[in-house]
């Protein structure tokens, strides 16, 4: 190994041996969370304290902190929930299929009954939508810790989608290996049960990848020992290794590659988010998912005629945005942050808690105009079809430049 290397991978050791553990909410302020953790793209494990107001912390548990099937059946019982097989792999995750709630219910009991066993295997609940199909019911509330969230903030001001999950599953249930969407990040808390995490730094993937520059499905694998099939496995670092109690949330940074484990039967709540302190990172990350896919269609490119808008659509298939999607996202949170300005002295005498105050929106609209200019300039993105584009983006830059002048000096 040479010294540069080992000297990375020492700082790192240092770094993975432990996660920091947020104890007392009273004591720890958003200043805090967002120098640190976000900024610093640095994970944290936040204690169960945070989480002991909620309703499903209450309601969803029975007294020997077991998930309450009965509870769950009376109020989601007809829900139809999305259900991964974590025997069977599909590409790299898991196939899902959609089944009511007490169906599941119904398949965990039996399965907790037969020692673990099913002819239908380990089934994992995960990726249901609980909170867009039950806004009215008191399960839970952002940490404010998170709450400076474009993405859900987006999808909900368009009321197309969003980005906050319920999981519930077995012990023995998993997730494989993977970063969040658009290298967003995400917040996960344990309603009841344990998972193990390992967590791996962004960049450390790229050692796990193998000859072919794929990336494994489970990183435990004893395949990867195998250095024809991977040839820069001992290069890697080992992960940080995270246990993550009932009641604990943790905080997965932008780009960090996981892999987790459901101990014993486990409820968690998670959403992934982005803010300004990771537009950055998601803006670069869509650039390198254009990239890729120019590169896997390139062949076309000189007998396609709309070769570059196809590239749009499959990039959005994929990776479920493209780049006007990403213009209408800036856009959206933009406007937002500089209505909320022209607005602040109002909520301020309203007493509205929910409005972003004037430095925040500064804040925010800083990094939007960073991104942007970065957009405008970007050789793909002056192919995107100008029609599709309201306002002209150059436009939008010099509206949000003027309100940060007026702004800044006020
Ligand atoms: O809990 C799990 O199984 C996976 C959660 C996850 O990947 C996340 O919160 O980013
Ligand atoms: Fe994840």
């Amino acid at each position: 190994m040479d010294k540069k290397l080992m000297e990375d991978s020492e700082r790192i050791q240092k770094l993975w041996d432990r996660i920091d553990f947020i104890e007392d909410p009273d004591s720890f302020s958003y200043h805090q969370f967002f120098h640190k953790y976000m900024l610093g793209n640095t994970p944290c494990l936040f204690s169960s304290k945070f989480t002991k107001t909620w309703g499903s912390r209450e309601f969803w548990v029975t007294a020997d902190n077991k998930p309450n099937w009965d509870h769950l059946l009376q109020n989601f019982g007809e829900a139809i929930v999305p259900v991964a097989n974590c025997d069977v792999k599909a590409y790299n995750s898991n196939p899902k299929e959609h089944i009511p709630l007490r169906e599941y219910i119904a398949y965990w009991r039996e399965y907790t009954e037969n020692d673990s066993q099913s002819p239908r295997g380990c089934l994992y609940l995960k990726d249901w939508h609980m909170q867009r199909e039950y806004p009215d019911h008191n399960v839970y509330e952002t940490p404010s810790y998170f709450s400076s969230d474009w993405l859900n903030e987006y999808w909900d001001a368009i009321a197309v989608d969003d980005y906050r999950f319920v999981y519930m599953g077995p012990a023995g249930s998993w997730t494989p290996f993977h970063a969040d969407v658009f290298r967003s990040y995400s917040w996960s808390a344990n309603i009841c049960g344990r998972k193990k995490w390992l967590l791996f730094p962004p960049g450390q993937e790229d050692f796990l990848r193998d000859s072919q520059g794929n990336l494994p499905y489970d990183v435990t694998s004893p395949s990867l020992q195998e250095p024809t099939v991977y040839p820069n496995y001992q290069r890697c670092c080992p992960p940080l290794e995270v246990t993550q109690e009932a009641g604990e949330i943790i905080f997965v940074p932008s780009g960090w590659h996981h892999q987790v484990y459901n101990m014993i039967d486990t409820i968690s709540i998670n959403h992934n988010w982005v803010n300004g302190c990771n537009v950055a990172v998601m803006w670069r990350f869509l650039q390198a998912e254009l990239s890729a896919v120019q590169r896997e269609i390139g062949e076309w490119k000189d007998t396609m005629e709309d070769w570059d808008q196809h590239c749009q659509v499959i990039m959005k298939s994929c990776s479920g945005i493209d780049y006007t999607e990403f213009y209408s996202f800036l856009k959206t949170i933009a406007l937002r942050r500089v209505e909320a300005l022209q607005t602040s002295h109002n909520n301020a005498v309203t007493g509205d808690r929910m409005a972003p105050g004037p430095r925040h929106a500064l804040f925010d609209l800083k990094k939007i105009t960073s991104i942007l200019s970065s957009l405008i300039a970007d050789q793909d993105f002056q192919k995107v079809d100008p029609k599709t584009l309201d306002p002209p983006p150059e436009l939008l830059l010099q509206q949000l430049e003027e309100t940060m002048r007026q702004k800044s000096c006020m």
